[in-house]
């Protein structure tokens, strides 16, 4: 009998830490031994001339999700998770989403079934809370943090998910309580609705006036102001999809005062802009998310914070709107900036673009590649070291990937159900040709082979955001704390 089930062999293995040339042995659906000579396995991968890297774990994406205002997005467990592992990416984090009203454990129920039916790549959840109300933030949480589920997303914008700075402070309070991650959409609604509706006053009503709205100043505010709430409680929070400049000076600022705050960024502030959005008719809706992809300043500044730490997330926010009535366009061509669907697609193109302009330009390591796609989602998420590493004992969650494959990007080869890429035309070098989850092949050189629902649900631990250096107050654990939360 073999040693192993399977042998990845003659590969170079790159983790978060190290790179080596060596032999990868799964047994069980576990990593059970990384050594260059390995014996032979009942079956071998021959990874010679290529690198051989945790799978991708994308935290932001959002999958058979219905929006606050009732549109649901064009992909379901089965398209979203194809696509991600054609992509490279082997665990996806989306959001079971509680709209005004819901119930959280109804709605986690729900989103568990469609997964369980569907999903070919292991997968994680968030919620999103709209409706704070203390049965959400002392019942329900506690429960869901029980049951695996252990970070929830707010929001500082649109009508109907935005919270209060209130309502923010009973979040922090009640996550931190139970030990769980709070994920914010910083953007200042007011100052973005104000400036939206001055343009459509002067028949400003072009998608290009979407990325006008959203003001980068509005992003900055919000996200210094959730900060400052974070800071008033001594609690930590991850500010998501980071666009540029503003907020990044604002993030800067306030892990220097101590502040236990994380960010993410995502593909479209790298290889987007605004400019990008301006295009003849409606065209540019495809190219339309929030925030905003911003100029070549806020890009070069988004490559920087990757590259210093500030940011240590890099996500799709994979949010799929068809270029039709059922997306982007709910009053066809009569429809402005304000009434498209916001959100592109991305958890396909996500890894390899920051493969090939990140790696292959020189602008990160490829263990750098691997902290920013895989092994820091799951220190921060609380599925260490489960995932995101290929140390003895985790998943076999494998990509192989061909650092000289060129690879030109387009709708035709993307596996969502968008119908279209804004990154259409580009060619990227470097690709994931096989592609492991738990040491099974779910993408064998453009072949799917995993079966509709193999993927499985994994439960999140506690969530261990990286403390960074700064003076820390004391406010956690000192009197102000016990004066408001005993
Ligand atoms: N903005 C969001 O907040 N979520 C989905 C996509 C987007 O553009
Ligand atoms: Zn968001
Ligand atoms: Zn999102």
């Amino acid at each position: 009998m073999a040693d192993f089930d399977l042998v990845v062999r003659g590969g170079t293995v790159v983790t978060a830490e190290r790179t080596l040339q060596a032999d990868v042995g799964v047994r069980g659906g576990k990593v059970a031994e990384v050594r260059a000579g390995l014996p032979a396995g009942a079956t071998e991968i021959d990874a010679r001339g290529k690198l051989v890297m945790p799978g991708g774990i994308d935290s932001h994406c959002h999958v058979e999700q219905r929006s606050s205002s009732g549109v649901m997005c064009a992909d379901d467990f089965y398209s979203a998770s194809v696509a991600a592992a054609f992509g490279g990416t082997t665990t996806i984090m989306p959001f079971a989403a509680q709209h005004r009203g819901d119930s959280i454990p109804a709605v986690v129920d729900d989103y568990a079934k469609r997964a369980a039916e569907k999903a070919v790549v292991d997968y994680a959840f968030h919620l999103i809370v709209s409706d704070p109300t203390p049965q959400a933030l002392q019942e329900d949480l506690p429960a869901m943090v029980k049951r695996g589920i252990t970070s929830l997303k707010i929001y500082t914008t649109y009508e109907l998910l935005r919270l209060k700075d209130d309502e923010v402070l009973d979040v922090l309070l009640a996550a931190d309580r139970e030990r769980a991650l709070v994920m914010v959409h910083a953007e200042n609604h007011e100052v973005i609705q104000w400036i939206a509706r001055r343009l459509l006053e002067r028949g400003h009503k072009a998608p290009k006036f979407h990325a006008t709205s959203h003001h980068p100043i509005a992003e900055a505010e919000a996200t210094h102001r959730v900060i400052s709430l974070t800071r008033l409680l001594d609690v930590p929070a991850l500010i998501v999809h980071v666009s540029g400049i503003e907020a990044i000076e604002a993030i800067r600022a306030g892990q220097k005062l101590g502040a236990s705050i994380h960010a993410e960024s995502c593909p479209q502030y790298l290889f987007l802009t605004a400019d990008d959005a301006d295009k003849p008719g409606l065209e540019g809706a495809k190219w339309c998310c929030s925030p905003p992809p911003r100029d070549a300043r806020s890009q070069e500044a988004v490559w920087q914070a990757l590259k210093d730490g500030t940011i240590g997330i890099y996500s799709s926010d994979h949010a799929p709107y068809r270029f039709d009535a059922t997306g982007k366009l709910p009053h066809g061509e009569a429809t402005t900036f304000k009434e498209m669907a916001n959100g592109v697609p991305g958890i396909q193109a996500r890894m390899p673009l920051l493969f090939s302009e990140g790696v292959g330009k020189g602008r990160i390591t490829p263990n750098e590649f691997v902290a920013l796609t895989a092994t820091n989602h799951a220190r921060m998420y609380g599925i260490a070291p489960r995932k995101g590493t290929l140390d003895p004992g985790a998943d076999a969650d494998i990509a192989v990937w061909d650092p000289q494959r060129e690879v030109t990007l387009s709708a035709s080869m993307m596996k969502d159900n968008a119908g279209y890429t804004p990154y259409e035309g580009r060619t990227v070098k470097g690709w994931p040709v096989q592609v492991l989850v738990r040491g099974q092949l779910v993408v064998d050189d453009g072949r799917l082979l995993a079966a509709r629902g193999s993927g499985r649900f994994i439960p999140c631990g506690t969530p261990a955001p990286v403390a960074r250096a700064g003076e820390r107050r004391d406010n956690a654990a000192g009197a102000f704390r016990r004066l408001i939360d005993s």
